[in-house]
């Protein structure tokens, strides 16, 4: 049984509490937060006896396998250092890794000089329909794919829940757009090179809550990543994301509702139900994204036990975030003009 404390009984901690409980062979045994009401909540709702305000003091009383980061980004360099320093800890962080690179660089740095496992809560491309496209990609259900879109749009109260969305100096692509990005090299590979345009559409908000950015891959597929929480539909679609990929042999479609679509150039056409599996502590419309929180760490404590690193490693999410700062750059930067 790997032994487990979580860092941060905030908002999105709580469904990493649930979800561990669902995860075999791993428990959190201990629980860390600066706030004493937060971890005196979170100490109650979970029958988790110890508690800690300082995480110094949490290293020195627990024998730990693992800890699981769910503080904001702010806090994530200073936290993985300490554990990574303490030694035989494994360390996982939520998204985003941090604030800069040189921060994300440095916890990198930190885990693999200290000889420990270090991997980011990138869920999103744990989804189960996103885990369906890429099934089917690889099955070869549209031959070689030369286009791609993955989308996000909503216009759903994300600040009701998380207040710092609305007053942070970055919003949407380093929030959401962070998952959307890794969706895209999930399934369509490295990126060579991008362009992007970012826009605050809602006044009471201080950063952008609009990004659209074309992408360059490796291999040459061309794709779009567009979020928005600025986008008011007849029928609200939070938390999911659209996919589309056009291939040499035919088009897949993830559409509204879990709907797959695939079609065949030469004819047939599937559709199916890929919607997440229900859970009972999980609620509509969250329950895509709490579902793909139970699916990360399962991966995760299987990795840690077989001595693996999960695919969204430390060295790996410095890709995904390098796409984050390059998004910024680009938008902030001179776009081609179009001469007349
Ligand atoms: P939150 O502000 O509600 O909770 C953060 C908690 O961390 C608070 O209780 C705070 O007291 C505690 N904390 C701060 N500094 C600390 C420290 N040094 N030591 C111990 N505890 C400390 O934030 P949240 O909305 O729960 O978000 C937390 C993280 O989860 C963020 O990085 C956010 O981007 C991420 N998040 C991820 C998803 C996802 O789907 N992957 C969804 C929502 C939020
Ligand atoms: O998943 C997240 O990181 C959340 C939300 C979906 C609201 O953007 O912050």
């Amino acid at each position: 049984m790997l032994k487990g404390a979580l860092i941060g009984c905030g908002y999105f901690a709580e469904n990493h509490l649930h979800a561990w409980r669902q995860v075999p062979d791993a428990a959190i045994v201990a629980l860390c937060d600066t706030d004493p009401a937060r971890l005196a909540a979170a100490s109650q709702t979970f029958s988790i006896g110890r508690t800690y305000t300082s995480l110094e003091a949490m290293l020195a009383a627990e024998a730990l396998d693992f800890v699981d980061i769910a503080t904001g980004p702010r806090t994530h360099r200073a936290l993985v250092e300490a554990v990574a320093s303490h030694g035989g800890i494994a360390i996982i962080c939520q998204k985003p890794i941090a604030r800069t690179m040189a921060d994300a660089e440095a916890m990198v740095a930190a885990c693999a000089a200290a000889g420990v496992p270090f991997a980011i809560h990138e869920n999103f491309r744990w989804q189960t329909p996103i885990r369906a496209v890429k099934a089917a990609m690889q099955e070869g259900a549209v031959g070689t794919p030369f286009f791609g879109r993955c989308s996000f749009r909503s216009a759903f109260d994300v600040y009701a829940r998380q207040p710092y969305l609305a007053t942070d100096e970055r919003f949407i692509v380093e929030d959401l757009g962070i998952h959307i990005l890794d969706i895209a090299r999930f399934l369509f590979g490295e990126v060579a090179h991008l362009s992007a345009t970012t826009k605050r559409v809602n006044p009471a908000i201080r950063a952008e809550d609009v990004a659209t950015v074309l992408m360059g891959h490796a291999n040459g597929v061309t794709s779009v990543v567009d979020c928005s929480y600025a986008t008011a539909l007849p029928h609200e679609r939070f938390p999911q994301t659209l996919v589309e990929v056009d291939g040499s042999e035919g088009t897949l479609r993830l559409d509204a509702d879990y709907r797959l679509t695939v079609h065949r150039r030469d004819g047939g056409t599937t559709v199916r139900d890929v919607a997440p599996r229900p859970l009972d502590w999980a609620a509509a419309p969250a329950h895509l994204i709490q579902e793909s929180v139970l699916a990360f760490q399962r991966d995760a404590a299987r990795c840690l036990a077989e001595g693996r690193l999960p695919e969204t490693s430390g060295t790996d999410n410095l890709k995904t975030f390098a796409l984050v700062q390059a998004v910024y750059r680009s938008a902030e930067g001179p776009m081609t003009r179009v001469e007349p």
